[in-house]
Protein backbone atom coordinates (compact mmCIF):
# COMPACT_ATOMS: atom_id res chain seq x y z
CA UNK A 1 0.00 0.00 0.00
CA UNK A 2 1.57 3.23 -1.01
CA UNK A 3 1.44 6.11 1.67
CA UNK A 4 -0.65 8.30 -0.66
CA UNK A 5 -2.97 5.64 -0.05
CA UNK A 6 -2.47 5.47 3.53
CA UNK A 7 -3.40 9.24 3.97
CA UNK A 8 -6.43 8.90 2.53
CA UNK A 9 -7.61 6.10 4.79
CA UNK A 10 -6.43 7.80 7.59
CA UNK A 11 -8.05 10.92 6.39
CA UNK A 12 -11.89 8.77 5.11
CA UNK A 13 -11.76 6.68 8.68
CA UNK A 14 -11.16 9.52 10.86
CA UNK A 15 -13.41 9.51 13.70
CA UNK A 16 -15.22 5.77 13.35
CA UNK A 17 -14.28 3.92 16.10
CA UNK A 18 -13.99 7.06 19.18
CA UNK A 19 -17.32 5.96 19.97
CA UNK A 20 -16.41 3.73 23.42
CA UNK A 21 -14.13 6.85 24.15
CA UNK A 22 -16.35 9.54 23.88
CA UNK A 23 -19.12 7.31 25.96
CA UNK A 24 -16.26 7.09 28.34
CA UNK A 25 -15.36 10.57 28.50
CA UNK A 26 -19.70 11.17 28.91
CA UNK A 27 -19.56 8.94 31.55
CA UNK A 28 -16.83 10.92 33.67
CA UNK A 29 -18.13 14.31 32.92
CA UNK A 30 -21.72 13.60 33.81
CA UNK A 31 -21.53 11.21 36.47
CA UNK A 32 -17.75 10.76 38.30
CA UNK A 33 -17.19 14.09 38.42
CA UNK A 34 -20.49 15.54 40.40
CA UNK A 35 -20.12 12.64 42.97
CA UNK A 36 -17.13 14.76 44.78
CA UNK A 37 -13.66 13.19 42.73
CA UNK A 38 -11.48 14.66 44.06
CA UNK A 39 -8.57 16.04 40.94
CA UNK A 40 -6.07 13.44 42.57
CA UNK A 41 -9.00 10.95 42.49
CA UNK A 42 -9.42 11.52 38.83
CA UNK A 43 -5.50 11.73 38.02
CA UNK A 44 -5.50 8.10 38.79
CA UNK A 45 -8.83 7.07 36.98
CA UNK A 46 -6.90 9.04 33.94
CA UNK A 47 -3.66 6.40 34.90
CA UNK A 48 -6.29 3.86 34.95
CA UNK A 49 -7.61 4.63 31.53
CA UNK A 50 -4.46 5.09 30.16
CA UNK A 51 -3.14 1.37 31.50
CA UNK A 52 -6.50 -0.33 30.23
CA UNK A 53 -5.68 1.88 26.37
CA UNK A 54 -2.26 0.18 26.32
CA UNK A 55 -3.93 -3.00 25.79
CA UNK A 56 -5.89 -1.97 23.24
CA UNK A 57 -3.19 -1.90 20.62
CA UNK A 58 -0.40 -4.54 19.46
CA UNK A 59 2.02 -2.55 18.46
CA UNK A 60 4.19 -5.80 18.65
CA UNK A 61 7.46 -3.62 18.38
CA UNK A 62 10.51 -4.38 16.78
CA UNK A 63 13.83 -2.91 18.18
CA UNK A 64 16.60 -0.90 17.01
CA UNK A 65 19.40 0.14 18.59
CA UNK A 66 20.61 3.58 18.50
CA UNK A 67 22.89 3.12 15.68
CA UNK A 68 20.39 1.34 13.44
CA UNK A 69 17.43 4.32 14.26
CA UNK A 70 20.77 6.83 13.02
CA UNK A 71 20.59 4.72 9.74
CA UNK A 72 17.24 4.96 9.44
CA UNK A 73 16.87 8.72 9.96
CA UNK A 74 20.01 8.82 7.33
CA UNK A 75 18.21 7.22 4.95
CA UNK A 76 15.49 9.63 4.71
CA UNK A 77 17.14 12.82 5.23
CA UNK A 78 20.63 12.28 4.63
CA UNK A 79 23.16 14.20 6.66
CA UNK A 80 21.94 17.59 6.13
CA UNK A 81 18.85 17.23 8.44
CA UNK A 82 20.41 16.97 12.41
CA UNK A 83 18.69 14.04 14.39
CA UNK A 84 18.58 14.21 18.37
CA UNK A 85 18.62 10.66 19.63
CA UNK A 86 17.81 10.36 23.33
CA UNK A 87 17.30 6.89 23.58
CA UNK A 88 19.88 3.55 23.46
CA UNK A 89 16.73 1.78 21.90
CA UNK A 90 13.86 2.28 19.59
CA UNK A 91 10.69 0.93 19.62
CA UNK A 92 9.18 0.66 16.14
CA UNK A 93 5.44 -0.52 15.77
CA UNK A 94 3.14 -2.16 13.53
CA UNK A 95 2.43 -0.15 10.85
CA UNK A 96 -1.79 -0.86 11.73
CA UNK A 97 -1.44 -0.98 14.60
CA UNK A 98 0.00 2.84 14.37
CA UNK A 99 -3.09 3.95 12.28
CA UNK A 100 -5.49 2.77 14.49
CA UNK A 101 -3.92 4.58 17.11
CA UNK A 102 -4.25 7.67 14.90
CA UNK A 103 -7.18 7.21 13.97
CA UNK A 104 -8.69 6.96 17.81
CA UNK A 105 -6.52 9.45 19.13
CA UNK A 106 -8.20 12.46 19.94
CA UNK A 107 -5.46 14.96 19.52
CA UNK A 108 -6.18 16.02 16.26
CA UNK A 109 -9.92 17.56 17.25
CA UNK A 110 -8.29 19.39 19.92
CA UNK A 111 -8.48 23.38 19.17
CA UNK A 112 -5.70 25.10 18.38
CA UNK A 113 -4.94 28.36 20.49
CA UNK A 114 -1.83 30.92 20.01
CA UNK A 115 1.32 29.96 21.71
CA UNK A 116 0.04 28.19 24.61
CA UNK A 117 -1.51 24.84 22.39
CA UNK A 118 0.04 25.27 18.98
CA UNK A 119 1.98 23.19 16.70
CA UNK A 120 4.83 22.69 18.60
CA UNK A 121 2.69 21.19 21.88
CA UNK A 122 0.54 19.85 19.18
CA UNK A 123 4.08 17.45 18.08
CA UNK A 124 5.09 16.90 21.22
CA UNK A 125 1.76 15.47 22.49
CA UNK A 126 1.89 13.04 19.87
CA UNK A 127 5.19 11.44 20.69
CA UNK A 128 4.21 11.69 24.55
CA UNK A 129 0.55 9.90 24.35
CA UNK A 130 2.56 6.89 21.64
CA UNK A 131 5.25 6.90 24.78
CA UNK A 132 2.72 7.00 27.58
CA UNK A 133 0.16 4.67 25.79
CA UNK A 134 1.83 2.28 23.39
CA UNK A 135 5.54 2.62 25.12
CA UNK A 136 6.41 3.60 21.69
CA UNK A 137 9.24 6.04 21.28
CA UNK A 138 10.14 5.74 17.66
CA UNK A 139 8.30 8.91 16.91
CA UNK A 140 10.01 11.99 16.09
CA UNK A 141 9.76 15.83 17.15
CA UNK A 142 10.48 17.93 14.39
CA UNK A 143 11.10 21.59 13.61
CA UNK A 144 11.51 23.12 10.54
CA UNK A 145 9.63 25.40 7.59
CA UNK A 146 6.74 24.98 5.33
CA UNK A 147 6.90 26.32 1.88
CA UNK A 148 4.22 26.80 -1.05
CA UNK A 149 4.63 23.47 -3.68
CA UNK A 150 4.20 25.62 -6.18
CA UNK A 151 6.38 29.23 -5.55
CA UNK A 152 8.70 27.34 -2.78
CA UNK A 153 7.59 30.77 -0.79
CA UNK A 154 8.05 30.47 2.75
CA UNK A 155 4.87 30.37 4.97
CA UNK A 156 6.35 29.53 8.11
CA UNK A 157 8.10 28.34 10.67
CA UNK A 158 6.59 24.56 11.94
CA UNK A 159 6.82 21.86 14.51
CA UNK A 160 5.10 18.49 13.20
CA UNK A 161 6.18 14.54 13.67
CA UNK A 162 8.11 11.59 12.09
CA UNK A 163 6.50 8.33 12.18
CA UNK A 164 8.68 5.02 12.19
CA UNK A 165 6.69 1.66 12.06
CA UNK A 166 7.14 -1.49 10.01
CA UNK A 167 4.77 -2.82 7.10
CA UNK A 168 3.40 -6.42 5.93
CA UNK A 169 6.79 -7.25 4.75
CA UNK A 170 8.80 -6.08 7.44
CA UNK A 171 10.18 -3.23 6.36
CA UNK A 172 11.12 -0.17 8.39
CA UNK A 173 10.04 2.74 7.16
CA UNK A 174 9.49 6.67 7.95
CA UNK A 175 6.98 9.12 7.15
CA UNK A 176 5.89 12.61 7.99
CA UNK A 177 2.83 13.29 10.33
CA UNK A 178 0.33 16.39 10.98
CA UNK A 179 -0.73 15.82 14.34
CA UNK A 180 -3.00 18.59 13.84
CA UNK A 181 -5.06 16.87 11.11
CA UNK A 182 -3.89 13.43 11.28
CA UNK A 183 -2.75 13.71 7.93
CA UNK A 184 0.76 11.79 6.72
CA UNK A 185 2.95 12.32 3.86
CA UNK A 186 5.77 10.21 1.62
CA UNK A 187 9.35 11.47 2.48
CA UNK A 188 11.44 12.11 -0.30
CA UNK A 189 14.86 13.96 0.13
CA UNK A 190 13.97 14.76 3.51
CA UNK A 191 10.89 16.43 3.07
CA UNK A 192 7.47 15.94 2.72
CA UNK A 193 4.39 17.13 0.45
CA UNK A 194 0.92 17.83 2.31
CA UNK A 195 -2.00 18.15 0.57
CA UNK A 196 -0.03 19.10 -2.82
CA UNK A 197 0.02 22.21 -1.37
CA UNK A 198 2.90 22.73 1.99
CA UNK A 199 6.08 21.39 1.81
CA UNK A 200 7.50 20.21 5.10
CA UNK A 201 11.35 21.10 5.45
CA UNK A 202 12.61 19.81 8.97
CA UNK A 203 15.66 21.36 10.36
CA UNK A 204 16.25 19.14 12.99
CA UNK A 205 14.34 15.53 14.68
CA UNK A 206 14.84 15.06 18.10
CA UNK A 207 13.19 11.05 18.64
CA1 LIG B 1 3.54 26.54 21.78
Amino acid sequence: MSEVKLLSQVQVEKGKGSDFIRKLIRLICEFICPKGYTCQELQKLIYTYINALRDCYKFEPKVLDWRQFMELHRKYFGENVYAILYDGKYHVPRKDALIQFIRDNWLDKRRWLEDVYDCDNFALSFKAYLAEIGLINACGFAVGEVRDAKTNQLLGYHAFNVLSFYDETGEIKMVMFEPQTDEIAEIKDGKAIFRDKYVYIPYWVEY
